[in-house]
């Protein structure tokens, strides 16, 4: 499995090299992600109320008392827990200082936070599979904002962005999404909802199939209104198994289904890790495609517009050149090179500037004849207006700083090669990770055949 992940991650990393990486620069676009954070192992954030169960669940799954659980809000920092053969705690300074962890950038986010975070580095096997981070639990109340000291939506979106699964967790006393959760999950969440898993916890309360209903239907129609999608993400029903604590009236064997589901979930988070650098690539690559095709167009739509404003004045002043020497007033010349000089300096200092404005105002209309094709297609169009609403602001500012002269233009090679990379590399990558994971599974089931 190992073996599989760093040779994808090798040839991942060659199409960044090449063309991702040349492209972005020539064309401004944003960072592409660093070497550390194609590399950083997989990792499962886990969200939710407070004392809706996390750290409980982290034991479990650990098989050691790693994290302290309990009613009071003791926990309220981020805790990393990752693989190592000597065990040993970190805290949040020497976290963030060292390049080798690719926790660098949650410096940004001030001392207040670097703080409140900590690493755990344990042995136990499954942290090979994925690192977890333990959160402070969400406050549930309307006034949770102002009490931690940073911006805790901006810390959560920074971890789920960087881990392959999120899990959020749900206690049946408080299903709802009000405070804080309906922060995170408009603010911190969204557009990830393939990477999100809902746990609703403490399945082991209920007496009554009655009362489960109940908490699961308010989840339901709470998560219906934060989640923009038909279809709500997977919720696992389930529990953690504590000694000691009394028997629940309902029969217990679908929720512990339900974590073995879970756990199993999380075991696979190496190849959805590589699942998702591939769509992390192709995202990059689609957004990239478009903000270089918008501004090569617009550049070339500026060099022309400045060409033939050119051109024009040079003939006006070969014209009036001429019509000086026949008429032999050749005593006025220097005054045409006079004019001449206004001339340029009204296009330099006027005309072009507003030319450039009103190409770069219409970015809009130069990304709907570049994909009038595409647009009879219904669900495409609705695809890419959402893309470009997303790079539009980027490329408007790019454009307008570096000026439209200023681009190289888009050879027809890379163009070939991006689209090609897009619509046949990508998709071939996948199809092959695919392959590859099921023969490593099956190798690792059937130690024999290795
Ligand atoms: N009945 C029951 N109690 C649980 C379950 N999971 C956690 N707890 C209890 O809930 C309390 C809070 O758990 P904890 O893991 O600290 O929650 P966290 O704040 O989300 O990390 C503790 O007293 C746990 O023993 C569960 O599945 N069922
Ligand atoms: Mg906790």
């Amino acid at each position: 499995m190992q073996k599989v992940m760093e040779q994808f991650a090798d040839r991942i990393r060659e199409y960044y090299d090449d063309p991702l990486i040349p492209l972005a620069r020539q064309f401004s676009f944003r960072r592409p992600p660093t070497m550390g954070e194609l590399r950083r192992p997989p990792q499962v954030l886990l969200l939710g109320n407070h004392s809706s169960g996390k750290s409980s669940f982290v034991n479990h799954l650990l098989g050691i008392d790693v994290q302290k659980t309990g009613v009071a809000p003791t926990d309220d920092g981020f805790t990393i827990i990752t693989h190592g053969s000597v065990e040993n705690d970190l805290d949040g300074h020497a976290v963030v200082s060292n390049p080798d962890l690719a926790y660098e950038g949650l410096r940004h986010f001030g001392d207040q936070l670097v703080t409140h975070v900590r690493m755990k580095v344990r042995k136990v096997p499954l942290l090979r599979n994925a690192t977890l981070v333990d959160s402070p639990g969400m406050i549930d109340e309307a006034r949770a904002e102002n009490g931690r000291g940073f911006d805790f939506p901006g810390v959560v979106r920074w971890f789920a962005e960087r881990s392959d699964l999120v899990l959020v967790f749900f206690d049946p006393d408080k299903p709802g999404t009000t405070g804080e959760t309906l922060q995170v999950f408009k603010e911190s969440l969204g557009g990830m909802d393939h990477k999100l898993l809902i746990v609703l916890n403490k399945m082991d309360q209920f007496q009554t199939l009655h009362d489960f209903a109940r908490a699961y239907g308010a989840l339901c129609w709470n998560l219906g209104k934060v989640i923009p999608r038909k279809d709500l993400p997977m919720i696992y029903n389930t529990f953690v198994p504590i000694e000691g604590r009394p028997r629940s009236g309902l029969q217990m064997d679908d929720f512990e289904k339900a974590r073995a589901d879970l756990i199993d979930e999380i075991r696979r988070a190496p190849s959805r890790r590589m699942d998702n650098q591939i769509t992390q690539m192709s995202g990059f690559a689609e957004r990239l495609r478009l903000h270089a095709f918008v501004i090569d167009e617009a550049a070339l739509r500026y060099r022309r517009a400045r060409e033939r404003a050119y051109g024009i004045l040079v003939l006006l002043l070969i014209a009036a050149g001429a019509t000086l020497f026949v008429t032999g007033l050749v005593m006025a010349l220097p005054g045409l090179l006079v004019v001449a000089l206004a001339g340029v300096a009204f296009l330099e200092m006027f005309s072009f500037p507003r030319t450039r404005t009103r190409l770069i105002d219409g970015f809009d209309q130069i990304f709907e004849r570049h994909h009038d094709n595409e647009f009879l297609m219904r669900e495409r169009a609705e695809d890419l207006h959402a893309l470009w609403a997303e790079v539009k602001p980027r490329a408007r500012k790019i454009a307008e700083k570096r000026g439209l002269q200023s681009f190289v233009r888009l050879r027809h090679s890379d163009r070939v090669v991006l689209n090609t990379l897009i619509e046949e590399d990508i998709p071939r990558l996948r199809s092959e990770l695919y392959t590859a994971l099921q023969k490593a599974a099956e190798a690792e089931e059937d130690p024999a055949s290795d």
